[in-house]
């Protein structure tokens, strides 16, 4: 059975639980969040084993954190790091209409993440190897932890999936692009949004060419992820599309990881690429309508629930 590992920062995570601002709120609820651990949640729901590697605080958020993701079927290799506190998010929803992430980060354990965490032996076992392009932006360390996975991968013949991810409170568009030029052309499947992919290959005029540029620099399949208006993929079977699955929107943040999670899982047992996408785009929406990045992610049994007709089950 497919395994899959996966590496970055997962962060206590602490969000509003109504909307207002935050200077106005007397109630925030307590959570976990990093883009890697929120896929390894939605691999795990859909029922693919998965590894995820990580550094937190030797503090109560990182005891959080590795409670949680045990707690959700995710085998965790957490170190405790003693000398650096758990990176923290806070989650603002400021209004209806608009929500805003605020970082405090820098200098965090998950920040110190370095080559020498993950063995050899891990990446044996691993089916595929999900890194983000948050992780390289986070310290010189973790970025050579990144450029030396994805060696020893490609070295062991692990297939290699990289979500751009780009982060702009981490690091410039141009330390990015120099970073996903080495990565993309070893990767078998790239994930990207719109404008991630014209970080990379320049701003192009409709996503289709987008994932096609991406991919003529060597990436076997590309995923363009577009939100509300769908997604494209370009690989070896050929050009696919889907449109989104439309839903109330609580919250999209988590929608892409949760977008990647559903196209890894069915790329794993090994469907098409548009029974991928399909189940991509059911996932990604069912992120959208619960305030937390993953909790409100599908098991198998949700996913035809999202398009039923029947707004109550028995
Ligand atoms: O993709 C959702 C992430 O934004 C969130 O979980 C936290 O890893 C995170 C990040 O760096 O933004």
């Amino acid at each position: 059975a497919a395994h899959v590992l996966t590496v970055g920062e997962t962060m206590l995570l602490v969000g509003s639980t109504r909307p207002e601002p935050l200077q106005h709120s007397t109630r925030m609820s307590l959570g976990i969040g990093g883009a890697e651990s929120n896929v390894a949640i939605g691999l795990h729901r859909l029922g693919t084993a998965v590894t995820w590697v990580g550094r937190v605080g030797d503090d109560s958020a990182g005891d959080l954190v590795e409670r949680t993701l045990r707690g959700e079927g995710v085998r965790a290799v957490c170190v405790h790091d003693a000398d650096a506190p758990t990176g923290l998010m806070l989650k603002e929803r400021r209004s209806t209409v608009a929500t805003h992430v605020w970082y405090y980060r820098a200098g965090s354990a998950g920040s110190r993440l370095a080559p020498g965490d993950v063995p050899d032996a891990a990446l044996r076992g691993a089916s595929l190897v999900h890194l983000t392009g948050i992780t390289p932006a986070l310290s010189t360390s973790a970025r050579r932890l990144v450029l030396d996975l994805v060696e020893r991968a490609v070295q062991l013949g692990v297939p290699l999936s990289f979500d751009l991810n780009y982060r702009s409170a981490l690091w410039t568009r141009a330390q990015a692009r120099a970073l996903y030029a080495e990565v993309v052309p070893r990767c078998d499947v790239v994930f990207a949004g719109e404008d991630e992919a014209a970080i990379l290959v320049g701003p192009s005029t409709d996503a289709v060419t987008s994932a096609e540029r991406v991919r003529a620099l060597g990436a076997r399949t590309v995923v363009v992820k577009r939100g509300a208006d769908g997604a494209v993929c370009v690989g070896p079977e050929g050009t696919s599309s889907r449109p989104a699955v439309p839903v109330d929107v609580r919250d999209t943040v988590g929608a892409g990881d949760a977008f990647v999670a559903g196209y890894l899982a069915e790329h794993l047992r090994g469907e098409c690429q548009d029974a991928a996408l399909a189940t991509a785009t059911a996932v990604g929406a069912y992120a959208c309508t619960g305030d937390g990045d993953w909790e409100s992610l599908p098991r198998r049994r949700d996913l035809a629930l999202l398009t039923s007709a029947e707004p109550v089950t028995r």
